[in-house]
């Protein structure tokens, strides 16, 4: 194999390996495609609403559609960091995945945002020669289509862009640990919005419980349960508790695992799909850094035998940020569900909930009918959003 453009690592040779050997076993995926039409059929209704481009290709619409006629339509589950590994669904049920590049006369449906993530369904052609890899049969991604909900966040540097972290799932489990490193509150409720954002639905699980004092996170975790209506799961990949409770959850959805590095996110995935996983601790120590270990999203089907019902998971490399896009001053209260109850009593509107005298919202803090910690969060990200705009 040449060493041209890209050279699959050992680790991703041997996800691939694992993925193509897990689809071949006939993993239900049996939601992921419902939504999806057959290609035939696509033909003349090839997507060109919002996208991103110039008025001259406008101009070739149709050259544009008889170009697409061609073109497969898939799921894109990992990315190698140069390619994107597609899956294929062909018309006799049997999946095939690509190693696919993006076409720099690629079109999409997502203005303003990540170019391609791992679960979007794109359309690509298929390349005679295979290039890159002995392993798949490579593919050009021609067109990205509209994604139905996302993770998503503002990306390091580039104003106004969004960082599309994983496309088309159901729900985001909010993973952190009790300890080593402890839970961040501050993080939480940013992703809650990001979630709400994203169309999605969140679960909060905190794992290394066999780190801490369960009645004390229980606790500190209580509002958003009691107030908020969200689950809290406390699991330990170590010691196998909690794992009922969180398999439940993940049965017939889409989930994907994000939260910072460190916190058991691969520990917790690979437990869930059994035996032949990646080791984490070797691909910690091949990392540089040592921090992020897990470098790009991927979908694994769950195990048919325990998950009937079928489900995908991901996992996704650790953040340490969570950049706000989208939402501006104005609508953050909005995104702050407890606060729902007090925020039309306020004397002042608009009221920022901060310095205004006759405050429902600050007086319910007070009260603590408001919980303070959410409280600060919410200050903090609105003086986030203050620098943002000064910068
Ligand atoms: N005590 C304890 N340690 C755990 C538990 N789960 C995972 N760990 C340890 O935490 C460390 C980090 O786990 P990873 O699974 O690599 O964390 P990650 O979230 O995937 O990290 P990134 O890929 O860097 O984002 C490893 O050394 C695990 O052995 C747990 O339940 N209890
Ligand atoms: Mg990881
Ligand atoms: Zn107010």
């Amino acid at each position: 194999m040449g060493n041209k453009r890209y050279k699959p690592s050992q680790e991703t040779l041997s996800k691939s390996r694992r993925t193509a050997k897990s689809w071949s076993k006939g993993s239900s995926s049996k939601q992921m495609y419902e939504k999806k039409r057959s290609w035939d059929e696509e033909e003349d209704a090839v997507p060109l609403r919002a996208v991103s481009m110039s008025p001259r290709l406008k101009n070739i619409q149709h050259k544009v559609n008889a170009q697409f006629a061609d073109a497969l339509e898939g799921w894109v589950i990992d990315s190698t960091g140069r390619s994107w590994i597609t899956e294929f669904h062909h018309p006799d049920g049997r999946r095939e995945l690509f190693d696919c590049v993006v076409s720099r006369s690629v079109i999409t449906e997502n203005p303003a945002s990540t170019l391609v993530a791992v679960g979007d369904i794109v359309l690509f052609r298929t390349e005679a020669e295979s290039g890159e890899s002995d392993l798949l049969p490579s593919g050009v991604i021609v067109c990205v289509k509209e994604r139905a909900t996302k993770l998503a966040r503002e990306s390091a540097g580039k104003d106004g862009i969004e960082q599309v972290i994983v496309s088309n799932i159901d729900q985001v489990i909010i993973l952190m640990s009790a300890a080593d490193p402890f839970y961040n509150r501050r993080l939480i409720d940013r992703y809650l919005i990001a979630i709400e954002l994203g169309n999605l639905e969140p679960i909060i699980c905190i794992n290394k419980i066999d780190l801490m004092d369960v009645g004390f996170v229980r606790g500190d975790l209580a509002v958003y349960t009691e107030q908020l209506g969200i689950p809290v799961l406390l699991v330990s990949a170590e010691k196998k508790t909690g794992l009922g409770a969180l398999k439940q959850r993940l049965a017939g959805k889409k989930t994907v695992f994000s939260g910072p590095s460190g916190v058991g996110k691969s520990t917790l995935v690979n437990l869930l799909l059994g035996d032949e996983v990646q080791d984490v601790t070797e691909v910690s120590a091949k990392t540089q850094k040592g921090l992020h270990t897990t470098t790009f999203s991927v979908i694994f089907p769950l195990p048919t035998k325990q998950f009937p019902e079928g489900g995908f998971i991901l996992d996704t490399p650790g953040i340490r940020e969570f950049g706000m896009w989208n939402v501006d001053k104005e609508n953050l209260p909005f995104y702050f569900h407890d606060f729902d109850d007090y925020r039309l009593e306020c004397r002042f509107t608009p009221c920022t909930h901060t310095h205004e005298p006759y405050c429902a919202v600050k007086g319910a803090v007070e009260e603590g009918e408001i919980d303070a910690e959410r409280y600060e969060s919410y200050c903090l990200i609105l003086a986030s959003m203050d620098e943002t705009r000064e910068r």
